[in-house]
Parts: structure tokens; sequence; C-alpha cells
């Protein structure tokens, strides 16, 4: 059995605390405080981490882990990284530029994302096409980054699942890359 810790980042409102919400078999651990930012519409705000476990057919658990979206809190994002098997970084395309709030991401998991794999997913896309998942390509690669992409609901079962498995799918090939 094996126990894989992952974390999901990403800007305030994106829905990192809804993801681990929907996926969790256990109830999910979140530290929410009411929101002062004005500029997100939303009556609470992640200010410790979230938390939630799944495990898989095969017997092997998840741990997952959620940051703040606030930069102010980076020095958690830092802590909740630091043993981690698979960074998701989930992308709100409904804000007012979510090119700048991924390279906001990408700095503040640089370390992060020289060490495990990462995953991107884009929310809202079918409500704000643009950027288009080339585009975050195009962003990605001009940092010599490729990353696997897909559009995600946070607040789907199956999105989420989606997500997570584009992560263990890198991960099984890297300990393979290790153990051959
Ligand atoms: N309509 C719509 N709502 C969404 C979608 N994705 C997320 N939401 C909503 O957006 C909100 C996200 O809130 P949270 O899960 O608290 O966001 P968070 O990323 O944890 O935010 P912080 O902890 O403040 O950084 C929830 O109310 C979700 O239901 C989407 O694709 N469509
Ligand atoms: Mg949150």
């Amino acid at each position: 059995m094996r126990d894989y810790k992952l974390v999901f980042t990403g800007p305030m409102g994106v829905g990192k605390t809804t993801a681990i919400a929907a996926i969790s078999e256990t109830a999910p651990i979140s530290t929410e405080v009411a929101n002062a930012d004005a500029s997100v519409a939303k009556a609470t705000t992640t200010v410790g981490l979230d938390f939630g476990q799944v495990t898989l057919d095969n017997g092997d658990r998840l741990r997952l882990y959620g940051t703040p979206g606030q930069a102010r809190f980076d020095f958690v994002w830092k802590i909740l990284v630091r043993d981690a098997l698979g960074l998701a970084i989930l992308i709100d395309n409904s804000r007012p530029d979510p090119l700048a709030d991924l390279a906001v991401y990408l700095d503040g998991f640089a370390g992060a994302l020289e060490k495990m794999p990462c995953t991107l997913g884009v929310s809202r896309l079918p409500t704000h096409p643009s950027p288009t998942l080339d585009d975050y390509a195009h962003a990605l690669a001009q940092r010599g980054l490729v990353l696997p992409m897909l559009a995600v609901d946070p607040r789907r079962k199956d999105d989420v699942i989606a997500l997570i498995e584009t992560l263990l799918m890198q991960i099984e090939v890297l300990d393979e890359e290790v153990a051959p």
C-alpha cells in the first residue's frame, strides 16, 4: 500500500477547498475565515490548509492538501509542498489575468516544480474560453515547461479524479525510471 501526498494550489476562489471536499472520503479539514478581499465574491477563504483523504481501488491512499490562495500565505505553500509527490496548479479562467496568475504559482512553486510532477487544471473554461489551453501551453513553453493540462470544474468529482490521475501517472513513470 502506498501513500501519496498531493498538493492543490492556485488563486483565491479557483476551487481548491471545493475540489478537496468534492472527493474526500473523510470529512475534509479546512481552515476557513471570513473573506475580507472584496475582489473575490465568496464568503470565506482558506488561511491554513485544506486536507482530505481518498483510498484508491488498489488500497493506495491519497492525502490531499490545499494551500491558501492568497500570496501573503506563501510561507504556508512552502511548508505544505515540502514532502509532496505531486502538485496540481488550478487556474480560474474567469479572473482578470489568468496567465499572470499562472506565473505567480509557477514562481511560488519553482522549487517544487523541479522535484515533482505537476498538472495544470483550468476552471471556468466553458464560460471564459480565453486564454485557451494552447495559450497556457505557450506560456509554459516560454519557461521551458511542459505540463499536462485539462479543463476542470472543481465541483465535479470526476474532474478532480481526472486531475489526480494525471499526477499519479507521472509519479508512476518517475518510479519506474528510478527502479526499472
Ligand atoms: N459556476 C462555477 N462555480 C465554480 C466553478 N469552480 C468553482 N466554483 C465555485 O467557486 C468557489 C470556489 O471557492 P473555494 O473552493 O473556497 O476556493 P479556494 O480556491 O479554496 O479559495 P481560497 O481558499 O480563498 O484561496 C466555490 O463556491 C465553487 O462552487 C465553476 O467552474 N463554475
Ligand atoms: Mg480554499
